[in-house]
Parts: structure tokens; sequence; C-alpha cells
């Protein structure tokens, strides 16, 4: 471990590669890509992780697994331009897992579901398989079971483990910093404390990418700009009405597109284009009075 001893502009995330000088951090290298989530408390932005390739996001059987969290969790990635995929744990507790597991790539189709199980070593071979010669992180609320997976998926008890509160199965935070392990079968796995919510810091493509499903159709409406509502010729409405997409999906869609429409970060990009549009015109005007 090398001791942050300057502070680097941008400060570094788990994840980020640093160059050194003797043994001192000079910079951050630049990034392929940042996992970041909107910082709870203000408008910005928190990152989470750099370079990755796949996120895990894990759902404990043990609880409700709420396909909201998991198209949050998916767009994150998404924006990353990572592959999400959705990891159900604790599978020796459930009746029947494979139930859930049908009813997650229902309610979010395009995602990976795997299910899992560490003290059993159920579905962790896939696991490895998914992470070999790559970069993964984990995103779950406490209690989930990642630092687990962590332990059992390296063999070896490396990271802590936590209990589960009786009754509605919250976990208790025992996770507190963004761990990095070498996996022995190849790739690197990011442990990563549990979180609650999941507030949308995306451009709104990795809405689109998330809901590729929907997105796919819409390009087929007659109008450009339908609204999927009462139009006609509207290519998603049609698709509700046939059943080959819930309503409850097309809900999920047109929420999280409202809520990243509103969302600051693209109100910063509107107002850069904005920017960029105005010095363009300006440029080009300036030209011309030159060339007079
Ligand atoms: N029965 C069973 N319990 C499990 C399994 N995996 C994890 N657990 C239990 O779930 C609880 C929480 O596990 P952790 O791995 O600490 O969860 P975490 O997601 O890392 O939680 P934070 O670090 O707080 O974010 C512990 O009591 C584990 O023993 C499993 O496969 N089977
Ligand atoms: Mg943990
Ligand atoms: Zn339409």
């Amino acid at each position: 471990m090398v001791p942050m001893v300057r502070r680097l502009d941008p400060a570094p995330a788990v994840g980020d590669w640093i160059a050194i000088e003797g043994d001192e951090p000079v910079a951050v290298l630049p990034r392929a890509s940042l996992l970041r989530r909107r910082d709870p408390g203000r408008d910005i932005d928190q990152p989470l992780a750099a370079n990755v390739d796949v996120v895990f996001l894990v759902c404990g059987l043990d609880r409700v697994v709420k396909p909201g969290r998991i198209d949050r969790g998916s767009t994150l990635a998404r924006d990353a331009g990572a592959v999400p995929i959705v990891v159900l744990t604790k599978a020796a507790l459930m009746e029947d897992p494979e139930s859930i597991a049908a009813e997650v790539e229902r309610a979010s189709p395009g995602i990976e579901v795997i299910i899992t199980s560490a003290r059993e070593d159920v579905g962790l071979d896939a696991l490895r398989e998914r992470a070999r010669d790559l970069t993964v992180t984990m995103l779950g609320e406490s209690g989930a079971g990642k630092s687990s997976l962590v332990n059992a998926l390296l063999g070896e008890d490396v990271a802590a483990i936590g209990e589960v509160r009786h009754g509605d199965s919250k976990g208790r935070h025992t996770t507190t910093s963004r761990d990095m392990h070498v996996l022995p079968t190849g790739g690197v796995l990011i442990d990563t404390p549990g979180i609650r919510g999941v507030g949308l810091w995306v451009e709104p493509e990795a809405v689109a990418e998330t809901f590729a499903d929907i997105d796919d159709l819409a390009e087929a409406c007659r109008f450009g700009d339908c609204s999927h509502g009462s139009e006609p010729g509207c290519a998603v409405t049609e698709a509700v009405e046939n059943g080959t997409v819930t309503p409850a999906r097309l809900a999920a869609w047109r929420g999280l597109q409202d809520e990243v429409r509103a969302s600051p970060l693209v109100a910063v990009s509107y107002e850069q284009a904005r920017k960029d549009k105005e010095l363009a015109r300006n440029t080009k005007a300036a030209q011309r009075r030159k060339g007079r």
C-alpha cells in the first residue's frame, strides 16, 4: 500500500491506477470508466469504483428482491460501461430460488441472473467465470452477503462477515471500506460497504441501455417524438397491450427517465452544450468578421 501523501486530482477511487515517483503517488492515470452514484447529501457525484468491467448486483434471498433496485443498479453499471449481473445469495434459505430468478428475469429483461450460496458452494464457479481477467465490483444492501461471497470465491476468510438482524434481515454495515481482492482464478473483486439507496448520476443513454427492450420498440413508433400515450402507431403501447412489455416495466422506464432528465448531471450537460454552441457561434461570427 502506498500512502496518499500528496493530494491528487481527481481523488483516487478504488480501482484506479496510480503513477508513482519514488514512493510517492503523483497522478491518477486516465480512467476507462467510473462507477458513481449521486451523493446522498449534495448535488454532486460520488465515485464508487474506477475501471470496472462487471457489477454484481448482490441481493439476499432472505428478503424481498426489488426490481426497482435492480433497474437502478443496472443503470449505474451501464453508465460506467460495465455489465450488470444479478447475484442472488443465500439460495439454501429458500425453497424455490429458481422461481425468484425467473421473476427477476421477467421484471428486468436482458439481465443475467445467477443463483448462489456462499455456504453451500452454489453458483460460485459461474461467478468465477464471469470475473475471470476482469475487474468486478459488488453493489448491494448491507447484509446481502457480499463479503461472504468474497471469502467463498477466494477460499479464505479475508473479509469480515456481519450478522443480520432477526426479523427484517437488515445488515449492520460490517464492511466499511472498498477493498480489492485478487481472485486465484483470475480477476479482481472489489468488496464494498452496503448501500441503502442508489441515487442516479448517469447520462440518459444508461437508462436506454437498461431498458433496451422498450427503447428498441420505441424506434418503431410512427412519430419520432411519440410519448407512448394515445398516439396512433405506437409500438410501445401495442407491446403493452399484447403482453410483450408489462405495465410495471413501462412505468419503471418512465420513472427512471424522468428522474435522470431532472438530474443535475443532465442539467449540467445541457448547460455545457448550450455554452459550446454559443462559443461555436461567436467563433464563427468572429471569423466571418475577420474574413471581411
Ligand atoms: N445461510 C446463509 N447465510 C449467508 C450466506 N451468505 C451470507 N450469509 C449471512 O448473511 C449475513 C451478512 O453477510 P455479509 O457477507 O457480512 O454481508 P455484506 O453484504 O458484506 O454486508 P455489509 O458488509 O454490511 O454491507 C451474515 O450473517 C452471513 O453469515 C449463505 O450463503 N447462506
Ligand atoms: Mg461486507
Ligand atoms: Zn410510442
